[in-house]
């Protein structure tokens, strides 16, 4: 069911390993029909139930920004931050749902390259995380609800930059003027290509959003700064 979304991922992961600097991102309407199958309303509740047993757990961010983990030890306190209008970042879906698990490997089998699956759920008229930029790229999927996502071309120039977590260098003065390179929003099945480097930040529109974001680890990224920083 997830072969086009697959195809998709790898031209573009292509892309961006072929020259960086001239990858763009891209929207595919409908792409992934069925796209519950990738994060089901059932699994969603099993993994926010399960929070506090999993090796990797929630992040939650409130007003762009991220909530100490001992502010919620389990299920209770994530829901109260969600009618706070808090997002929750769900990461490692691959470790926990065979579907995500499959779908990484057979990323990782084509490009040579790690793979994994994270999901955001934000309630409606939030905004989740602030803006930033990912150490990889990211398949976006929009599993239900509806989300806008802003993007601006990367604000660095060089691969030692890309390397390095948004977090270390931040946006200097300026650097978020003009008007955003495309402005988008995503219904279910719609997917969404970041390149890795691209200036982006999402909020969810009158509805709850739950998307997918596929991240593709491309070679010259430090792995281990990887499951601490990557939003
Ligand atoms: O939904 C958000 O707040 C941001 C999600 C994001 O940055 C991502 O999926 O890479
Ligand atoms: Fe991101």
């Amino acid at each position: 069911v997830l072969e086009t979304l697959i195809g998709f991922t790898i031209r573009k992961i292509a892309e961006v390993d072929q020259d960086v600097w001239s990858a763009e991102p891209e929207v595919v309407r409908g792409l992934v029909p069925d796209s519950r199958a990738l994060l089901s309303a059932n699994d969603l509740e099993t993994l926010l139930d399960r929070h506090g047993q999993n090796p990797i757990d929630a992040t939650v961010v409130l007003n762009q920004a991220v909530v100490p983990d001992e502010r919620f030890p389990d299920r209770a306190e994530l829901d109260a931050f969600r009618t706070q209008g808090a997002t929750i970042m769900l990461p490692a879906l691959q470790r926990y749902l065979p579907v995500i698990r499959d779908l990484c490997k057979q990323l990782m089998a084509a490009t040579q390259i790690p793979s994994f699956g994270n999901a955001y759920l934000t309630p409606p008229r939030n905004q989740g995380f602030d803006i930033h930029w990912d150490l990889g790229s990211v398949m976006v999927v929009q599993v239900w609800g509806t989300k806008t996502w802003v993007l601006r071309r990367p604000v660095v120039t060089t691969t030692e930059e890309l390397n390095t977590p948004w977090s270390v260098r931040g946006f200097k003065d300026g650097e978020l003027d003009g008007e955003p390179y495309l402005t988008v929003t995503l219904n279910p099945g719609d997917a969404l290509f970041v390149p890795r480097g691209w200036v982006h930040f999402a909020h969810a529109t009158d509805q709850e959003s739950l998307h997918v974001s596929i991240g593709a680890l491309h070679q010259g990224i430090d792995l281990e700064s990887c499951s601490t920083v990557y939003p």
